[in-house]
């Protein structure tokens, strides 16, 4: 059903296309693959998709380097095949929302081109002289090395991620208008909403000054004047009937900043990534929680909750850590033991944790199954530009882009399945009723609706909180069993329960008894 709010509280799956399903046999996931998938999906109880580009791309950068904003990659398939796909989504109640990544495009877009042809035609990107053979500043590639890359003419051009992606100058209006327009290219083929790359990342200080060694307030994130792009972009998306959402991907540390985005002539959503960050620590996760919801509360916007995307250490891998600190940048790099019995059942109360809060869930594909990050790929096999640019030092995302493994065994694939995945597939957690997979399906046919939460103090190791109509969440966090009350029934558990006792690590849902 068509509602207004469908977002505020919606469930909602992260495709990143290569990796998903492929049709058509040649290594890479495919639009085709997504089609025959939907069903699984709609089984599974999400309320839309995301997708990760699907753009021509020379995927420099895993297609986050678009070279055409307006049609498919012919890896993945045709325009004919997403309108398919976007109405057959829609017969089964899912909404598709896509990536826009308007910080910068490809090196391929015919827009740099031109600029390298011809130094007139640079405007739509941040060329400047260096200073002698250095770069114009001193700011760094967030994959690693300088942010600026010389051209033959002796220019640097502006490349905040890999020099394949030159930054876009959102100082001029032709880029403003371009864009505007490839949001109505796909609000007009029934796209429901867009994810924003580097959304915080658009608008730059004009005069490009140095960092120094400055961590905060950063030169080229979160400048005030990338909010005139969505407040216009607003005014798109509401003249569209039906609700058409933007949910954008901040990387900032102020709570409060970031809710200056979710303001209601903005986004309606962005993405929370303090769960990425955070240690599982009963005193951490409850504080990320209350922040979390402090800082939306004064916008009105619905928080949202993720464990684990396409760019980040699988969740399984971080909480099996020994000694997990949370997820930092470095997390890829100390390679600490995992323990991945840990790190699972840990992921399966972080399950129920995150679906019982209110606001918005992201599912990333494969965390259903209890996929776990892939620390083991071949040097000669790593395609992250993030590998290459650190020289290794970073090993780079691969390792959470290991293709889904629907049944074995596995045909070939752009990255190797391990065949330990075997285990995993989706065929064999179909037929094992205590699967990641079957936890997925309950959680998202009973997670509660919108509303607001309420703490319950059970001691200092125990997270739980009230929902609506009785719902609780109740999860143990210490290093000993604590007794369940009696008095209340338990919809769903992440682990056994054992008499009245819940185990270590272990999340309960309960509906509490009406007196
Ligand atoms: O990521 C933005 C970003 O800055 C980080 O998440 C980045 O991936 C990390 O610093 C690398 O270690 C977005 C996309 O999610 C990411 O996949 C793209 O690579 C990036 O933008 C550039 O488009
Ligand atoms: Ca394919």
């Amino acid at each position: 059903t068509v509602t207004d709010t469908w977002w505020r509280g919606a469930a909602i799956y992260q495709v990143y296309p290569r990796s998903f399903a492929d049709g058509n046999g040649d290594g890479i996931g495919d639009l085709a693959g997504v089609r025959a998938r939907l069903p699984y999906l709609a089984e599974l109880g999400i309320d839309a998709i995301w997708f990760s580009p699907w753009y021509p791309s020379p995927m420099a950068d895993g297609g986050y380097d678009v070279a055409d904003y307006r049609d498919i990659d012919p890896a993945f398939g045709t325009l004919a095949d997403a309108e398919a796909l976007i109405a057959e989504a829609h017969a089964l109640g899912i909404r598709i929302i896509i990536d826009i990544v308007p910080n910068h495009c490809s090196d391929q877009h015919p827009w740099f081109a031109e600029a390298l042809r011809s130094p007139s035609a640079r405007k739509r990107f941040w060329f400047r002289e260096g200073r002698g053979d250095l770069p114009p500043n001193d700011w760094q590639s967030r994959f690693g090395g300088p942010a600026w890359t010389r051209v033959p003419d002796g220019q640097w051009y502006l490349h905040l991620y890999a020099s394949e992606q030159p930054d876009l100058n959102w100082t001029e209006p032709e880029v403003h208008e371009e864009f505007e327009d490839v949001l109505r290219f796909w609000f007009d083929r029934g796209v429901d909403g867009f994810r924003i790359d580097v959304a915080d990342g658009l608008v730059k200080d004009p005069e490009l000054p140095d960092v120094g060694g400055a961590t905060e307030r950063l030169p080229y994130s979160d400048v005030d004047g990338v909010h005139e792009i969505y407040r216009a972009w607003r005014k798109i998306a509401d003249s569209y009937p039906d609700k058409r959402i933007f949910v954008g991907e901040m990387w900032l540390p102020d709570p409060e900043r970031f809710a200056l985005y979710l303001r209601s002539d903005e986004l309606h959503s962005g993405f929370n990534f303090d769960f990425l960050a955070c240690p599982w620590e009963p005193e951490r996760l409850r504080a990320v929680i209350q922040s979390t919801m402090d800082a939306h509360a004064p916008v009105g916007a619905p928080a949202t909750w993720v464990l684990s995307n396409h760019d980040v250490t699988r969740h399984v891998t971080r909480y099996g850590r020994s000694g997990d600190t949370g997820f930092d940048f470095a997390d890829r790099r100390h390679g600490t033991p995992v323990d991945r019995e840990l790190g699972t059942r840990r992921a399966r109360a972080a399950a129920l944790l995150t679906m019982a809060l209110p606001g918005g869930v992201y599912v990333y594909q494969g965390e259903e199954l209890g996929l776990w990050e892939i620390e083991d790929l071949p040097d000669e096999l790593r395609q992250d530009p993030v590998f290459a640019r650190t020289k290794g030092a970073d090993p780079g995302r691969d390792g959470c882009r290991i293709p889904i493994p629907w049944s074995a065994p596995f045909g070939k694939s752009w990255l190797p399945v391990p065949a330990e995945w075997a285990d995993y597939t989706v065929e064999e957690q179909e037929a094992r009723p205590d699967s990641m997979l079957h936890l997925y399906r309950k959680a998202l046919a009973l997670r509660p609706g919108d509303g607001g939460m309420e703490w319950i103090d059970l001691g200092s190791d125990v997270l739980a909180f009230r929902r609506e109509d009785g719902f609780c969440c109740v999860i143990n966090l210490g290093s000993t069993p604590i007794p369940l009350p009696v008095h209340e029934n338990v919809l769903l558990a992440s682990g056994p329960i054992e008499g009245a006792e819940l185990a270590p690590d272990t999340a309960v849902w309960l509906r509490e008894a009406t007196a």
